[in-house]
C-alpha cells in the first residue's frame, strides 16, 4: 500500500506528486477509512495562509489507529513498552487491547467532562497512558496539548492558559535514568493559575506521596472502574483540530502549533512507511518523547496507522549504563531504529565496551533526526550500530510540517553524510536569497523555503493566526520559511546547515534566544543578557549566555548556580546555560539592536574577523568582551 521500491519509483512518484498534487494525494488518502469521502482534495493560498486538504471529508484518526487493524492485526502486539528500570516487567499491548484501553480512557475524559473542541493537556512520563491518552482524546475529539514533562511549572501553566485547557492528564510522578520527577508537584503549582482547568486525572506511576485536591483531582485507576471499554469514534472533519504543540521561535513565547486531522493522518502514514521502508512484521523503535513531534508523529500516529510495533521507552539512554539502547534493540529485536544526533554522540563518546555486548543483527534501518549530524556520529553510527549494513535515514522537519520532508529512503536513495538528501514526493523545496529571490539550479545556498502545501504543515498558531503569518509566511511572501539554511549540492542534494534565526537548537531541543534570555533576566541581579549558541560537542549547539549585573558577583560559582536554578524554574533543566560570562556592555547598534553575530563569534572563541563594528554605539564594548572570555 503506497509504497516506493526503488529509485526510479520514487522519481515517478516525485514528478506525479508535482505534476498532479490533488490527484497525487487523493489517492494516498483512499487507503484510509473515511466515515464520509472529501469533497475537494485542496484549498490554498500562503497569504492569509489558509490551507484546507480533503475537504468534507469526515474522519476519526483512532478508527485508522485501531479499528481499522482490528480483524486481521487484533492480535499483533501494538506497543511494547521498556521501562526505565530494567528489572521491571516489559509491557506488550496487542492492537484488540489498545483499542479497548483508549476507549475507555476516552470514556474517563468524557466522565471528567471532556468533550469535542476542547483542550486537553498531556503532562505525563513516558508510559503506556501517555500514548493511551493521546488517542483516547482524539477518540472523542478532543484537540491534545502534550507537554513535554521536563518542562518547569511556569513553562506548564503558559501552555494550559495559552490553550485554556479544561482538563489536566498527568501522574504522581515519573522516573528518568536515577531520578524521579514529582509531576504531580509541578501542576498543583501550576494550577494555582491556571482558571480554564477543572479536572486533573492523575496516573499511579512511582507511588509517590502527592496531594489530592478534592473536586479537581482524580485518581485514573479510580475513574477506570466506572467506564466500560465502548466508545464510538467522534465523526471529525478533515480540518478540524487534532491537536496543538508548542515550540519555541526566535521572538516571544513558544507558540502552539496546530495540527488538522485529515492532511496529518495521510501524511504521518505516508512518510513512516516510505521513509523506514517499513514492513508488515518489523518492529519499530523511535527514542524521542511523545512530547515533541517526532513522538507524536513516529512513536504514535505513523506507526500505528501503519500497523506497526512501536516500542516506547521509559528512559535516558546512559541508565543503568550507556548499553542501554543496544540491549534493548536486541532484546526486542528492533528492526527500525530512530534517534537524535545528540544521542548517538553522546553514546560514541562513551566507548564501544558499551556496544560490543551486543549483537545488534536484528538491526535493518537507521534513522536521525532534531539537528545536523556531523560526518564524524554518521560514522560511527553507520559503522558500530549498523555495521555498515544499515541505511542511515537523516530525516529533515519540524514541528510546523507535521512530517519528514526531506530524507533518504531506506535503500533506496543513495546516502551521503550529513545530508537529508531529496524531498518526499509532495515537498517541494526552494532556496532563497536575502531578497526572497529563488536560487535556481545546483552547488548553491540559501533559506530553505517551501513553496506549495503538504498534507500534514501547520493550519495556524493557536489563538492567533496573525503570529502564524508573520513568522512563517511573510518573511518571502507566497513561500513557507522554514527558518533554516541549506545548501543544494552538484546532485540536487539538500543539506541543511542550521538555524539562520535567533532560534539554537539544544540536543535536538529548539529554545528562542529571547526565551532564554527573559529567563535569565528574572535574576534580580540581572541587568540584561544576550544568549548566543555555540558549537558543542555532544549537544550540537550551547547555551552561552552574557550578563549585566547590578553588583559583579563576588562568588561567580554561586552566581551560577543561582541563574541555573532561575532558568531551570522558568523553562526547565533543559535550558540551563553552559556558560555564562560577566559583561560590562553588551554590543548595541545606535538603534539598540543587540550584535548578536559578534557575540557568536566570541563564543566561538573567535576573535579576529569579527566583521563590520562600526555601527555599534560603543565599540569598545568588544574589547571588554574578549579580554572577558579569556580568549
Ligand atoms: C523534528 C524536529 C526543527 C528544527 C529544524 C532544524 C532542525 C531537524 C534536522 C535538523 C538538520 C536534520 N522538529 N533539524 N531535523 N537539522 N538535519 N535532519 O526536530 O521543531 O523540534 O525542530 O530542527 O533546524 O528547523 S523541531
Amino acid at each position: 500500500m503506497n509504497k516506493i521500491n526503488s529509485l526510479k519509483e520514487y522519481k515517478e512518484e516525485y514528478r506525479k506528486s508535482i505534476d498532479n498534487p490533488e490527484a497525487f494525494w487523493s489517492k494516498k488518502a483512499e487507503s484510509f477509512t473515511w466515515k464520509k469521502k472529501w469533497e475537494k482534495v485542496l484549498n490554498w493560498e500562503f497569504e492569509t495562509p489558509q490551507v484546507e486538504w480533503f475537504i468534507g471529508g469526515q474522519l476519526n484518526i483512532t478508527e485508522n489507529c485501531l479499528d481499522r487493524h482490528l480483524d486481521t492485526k487484533g492480535e499483533h502486539i501494538a506497543i511494547i513498552w521498556e521501562p526505565n528500570d530494567p528489572n521491571e516487567d516489559t509491557v506488550r499491548i496487542t492492537y484488540k487491547e489498545l483499542h479497548k484501553r483508549v476507549c475507555s480512557f476516552a470514556n474517563v475524559l468524557k466522565r471528567n467532562g471532556g468533550k469535542k473542541g476542547d483542550r486537553i493537556c498531556l503532562y505525563m512520563p513516558m508510559t503506556p497512558e501517555l500514548a493511551i491518552a493521546t488517542l483516547a482524546c482524539a477518540r472523542i475529539g478532543a484537540i491534545h496539548s502534550v507537554v513535554f514533562a521536563g518542562f518547569s511549572a511556569r513553562s506548564l501553566e503558559d501552555r494550559i492558559n495559552d490553550a485554556t485547557c479544561n482538563i489536566i492528564v498527568t501522574a504522581d510522578g515519573g522516573y528518568r535514568g536515577a531520578k524521579t520527577i514529582e509531576l504531580k508537584h509541578i501542576v498543583d503549582k501550576a494550577l494555582e493559575t491556571c482558571p480554564s482547568i477543572e479536572k486533573s486525572i492523575v496516573l499511579k506511576r512511582t507511588g509517590g506521596k502527592v496531594t489530592m485536591k478534592s473536586g479537581r483531582d482524580v485518581w485514573l485507576h479510580e475513574e477506570l472502574e466506572h467506564v466500560n471499554d465502548i466508545c464510538p469514534a467522534e465523526t471529525m472533519e478533515s480540518e478540524d483540530a487534532l491537536f496543538v504543540l508548542y515550540t519555541s521561535g526566535s521572538t516571544g513565547k513558544p507558540k502552539g502549533v496546530v495540527h488538522t486531522c485529515g492532511g496529518y493522518m495521510v501524511y504521518a502514514e505516508y512518510s513512516f512507511r516510505n521513509v523506514f521502508q517499513y514492513k508488515d512484521g518489523d518492529v519499530y523503535w523511535c527514542t524521542a518523547d511523545i512530547g515533541w513531534i517526532t513522538g507524536h508523529t513516529y512513536i504514535v500516529y505513523g506507526p500505528l496507522l501503519s500497523g506497526a510495533t512501536t516500542v516506547m521507552f521509559e528512559g535516558v539512554p546512559t541508565y543503568p549504563d550507556s548499553g542501554r539502547f543496544w540491549e534493548i534493540c536486541d532484546k526486542h529485536q528492533v528492526n527500525l531504529f530512530y534517534t537524535a544526533p545528540t544521542a548517538i554522540r553522546a553514546l560514541q563518546a562513551c566507548g564501544k565496551e558499551f556496544v560490543n555486548p551486543y549483537k545488534l543483527t536484528s538491526l535493518r534501518v537507521l534513522g536521525s533526526v532534531g539537528e545536523p549530524i556531523n560526518e564524524e556520529a554518521w560514522h560511527w553510527y553507520n559503522d558500530e550500530i549498523g555495521k555498515g549494513k544499515c541505511p542511515i535515514v537523516d530525516t529533515w522537519w519540524q514541528t510546523e510540517t507535521g512530517g519528514i520532508m526531506i530524507s533518504p529512503l531506506a535503500g533506496i536513495t543513495k546516502l551521503k553524510p550529513s545530508y537529508a538528501t531529496l524531498p518526499l514526493p509532495g515537498v517541494q523545496p526552494c532556496l532563497v536569497d536575502s531578497d526572497g529571490h529563488e536560487i535556481e539550479g545546483n552547488d548553491v545556498q540559501g533559506n530553505l523555503c517551501i513553496k506549495f502545501p503538504w498534507p500534514s504543515m501547520i493550519r495556524t498558531t493557536y489563538g492567533d493566526h496573525e503570529r502564524c503569518k508573520q513568522v512563517y509566511f511573510s518573511t518571502y511572501p507566497g513561500k513557507y520559511f522554514t527558518g533554516d539554511g541549506c545548501r543544494r549540492d552538484e546532485d540536487g542534494y539538500y543539506r541543511i546547515t542550521g538555524r539562520v534565526d535567533d532560534v539554537i537548537n539544544v540536543s535536538g531541543h529548539r529554545f528562542g534566544t529571547a526565551e532564554i534570555e527573559a529567563a535569565i533576566d528574572e535574576h534580580e541581579n540581572v541587568v540584561e543578557t544576550a544568549v548566543v549558541g555555540y558549537p558543542h560537542d555532544i549537544k550540537g549547539q550551547g547555551i552561552y549566555a552574557y550578563a549585566i549585573c547590578h553588583n559583579v558577583p563576588t562568588d561567580m560559582e554561586a552566581f551560577v548556580v543561582e541563574v541555573n536554578k532561575t532558568v531551570v524554574e522558568i523553562i526547565g533543566p533543559i535550558a540551563k546555560p553552559d556558560k555564562i560570562q560577566i559583561v560590562m556592555g553588551l554590543p548595541k547598534t545606535r538603534s539598540g539592536k543587540i550584535m548578536r553575530r559578534i557575540l557568536r563569534k566570541v563564543a566561538e572563541g573567535e576573535v579576529t574577523n569579527l566583521g563590520d563594528t562600526s555601527t555599534l554605539l560603543d565599540p569598545s564594548v568588544v574589547a571588554d568582551i574578549i579580554k572577558g572570555a579569556g580568549l
